[in-house]
């Protein structure tokens, strides 16, 4: 059984367990539209099944779990945004605190809390401020956003069931993890779409907040697989996942648009940066088509992700460098080239989204 079967994550999971030969059963929530890109090819298989029910309501997962009696649980569903979690704090909270909560509390109503496994989707964002570089699984965590507060005691929550209950719960702190269905207003996804467009004539120029941020950026396809080695394990443990490489936000910028035949050249600090076009299409010469706004600016920002994936890779047998970071920002360009030219005429949706996104009211 997978929560957010929808999202990024859930949707490489369903296929990697499906190809498995399990039998997936994902958890939608209700939406006014009927759009599920991420799964549509998936639905209508025999061994993979959808049912209703939302994180914030402990009777619909009760039920749900009661009726697929499930071997594995892989909670995925969260309010994942952190700058959303700014806005949204206390949603947040309901979704990726107690809802952890609810899970266990639902295996445990259906008597299953001795057969059924369970995987939280923890995160990297736990070590926020953070207190040593690079990150393992006995650095301490220093939350750093209403988002990471919340999944702090979706962390601890399942800690405390592991041991009370004798459950076999587990959390994976993973770190970001990206794709070509990554969510738009992710920044590795802005960046590869906005340089697909910036290239395509669609858009003039990419806003962006802090360009010095560091992440160790992974490939979503290869984490889903640490998921399921995780419950795979004879004892039930925490983990980091992670490459063990780490780039800035500015970095990832300069590749993807090298990847659509631009060169920039970064000049001025702080909100006054710029990306300028030194080498590409001769209408884009010395345009800036990188800028900085503070839009995108964070109460509190985690700049220092770098993640030791040591222990994944003595206990799973995991490779952390399956996907090098500059083959992920050209699969990631690639993809997106290829989406906004088949778009043609529907390319003015597209167009909008991209003048929402810099006026900065899409964050
Ligand atoms: P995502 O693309 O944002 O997907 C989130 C999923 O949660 C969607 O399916 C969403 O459904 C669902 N969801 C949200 N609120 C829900 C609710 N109240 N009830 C039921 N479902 C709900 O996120 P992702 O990148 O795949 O990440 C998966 C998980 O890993 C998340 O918990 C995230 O916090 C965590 N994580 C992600 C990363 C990363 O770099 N990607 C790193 C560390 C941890 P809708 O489609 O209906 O919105
Ligand atoms: O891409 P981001 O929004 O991801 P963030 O905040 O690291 O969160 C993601 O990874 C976490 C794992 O560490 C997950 F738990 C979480 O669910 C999510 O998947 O931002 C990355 C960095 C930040 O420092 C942000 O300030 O990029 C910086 N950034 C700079 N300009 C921007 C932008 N982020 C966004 N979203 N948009 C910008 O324009």
């Amino acid at each position: 059984m997978i929560t957010g079967v929808t999202g990024q994550d859930g949707s490489y999971l369903s296929e990697f367990l499906l190809e498995k030969g399990y039998e997936v059963h994902g958890i939608i929530r209700r939406s006014s539209v009927d759009f599920r890109e991420r799964i549509a090819h998936l639905e209508g298989k025999p061994h993979f099944h959808l049912h209703f029910a939302d994180l914030g309501d402990s009777m619909s997962i009760v039920k749900v779990v009661d009726k697929v009696r499930p071997d594995e649980i892989y909670n995925l569903a969260a309010q994942s945004h952190v700058q959303v979690s700014f806005d949204s704090p206390e949603f947040t909270a309901d979704v990726d605190a107690t809802g952890v909560l609810r899970v266990l509390e639902a295996v445990r109503a259906c008597h299953l809390e001795k057969t059924c496994r369970i995987y939280q989707a923890s995160t990297s964002e736990l070590y926020g401020k953070v207190e040593e570089v690079p990150q393992n699984e006995n650095t301490p965590f220093h939350p750093y956003s209403p988002y990471a507060v919340a999944k702090l005691y979706g962390f601890w929550i399942v800690k405390e069931y592991r041991e009370a209950y004798d459950m076999f719960c587990c959390s994976g702190i993973l770190f970001n993890h990206e794709s070509e269905r990554r969510g738009e207003t992710f920044v590795t996804r802005k960046i590869t779409l906005a340089a697909a467009r910036i290239a395509q004539g669609l858009q003039d120029c990419l806003y962006l907040g802090n360009l010095d941020s560091l992440r160790d950026w992974g490939y979503a396809k290869d984490y889903v697989e640490c998921m399921w080695l995780i419950l795979q394990n004879d004892q039930p443990e925490d983990f980091v996942i992670a490459t063990g490489v780490q780039h800035s936000v500015r970095e990832f910028t300069e590749l993807a648009f090298h990847h659509v035949g631009i060169e920039l050249k970064f000049e001025g600090k702080g909100i006054d940066e710029k990306g300028i076009c030194v080498k590409g299409p001769e209408k884009l010469l010395g345009k800036t088509l990188v800028a900085v706004s503070k839009d995108f600016y964070r109460p509190t920002d985690v700049v220092n992700l770098w993640g030791d994936p040591t222990k994944a890779k003595a206990k799973l047998g995991w490779n952390p460098s399956k996907t090098s970071f500059e083959q992920l920002v050209k699969l990631m360009v690639d993809a997106d080239m290829a989406k906004v030219a088949s778009e043609g005429a529907a390319a003015h949706v597209r167009i909008n989204l991209a003048e929402y996104l810099e006026k900065g009211i899409v964050k």
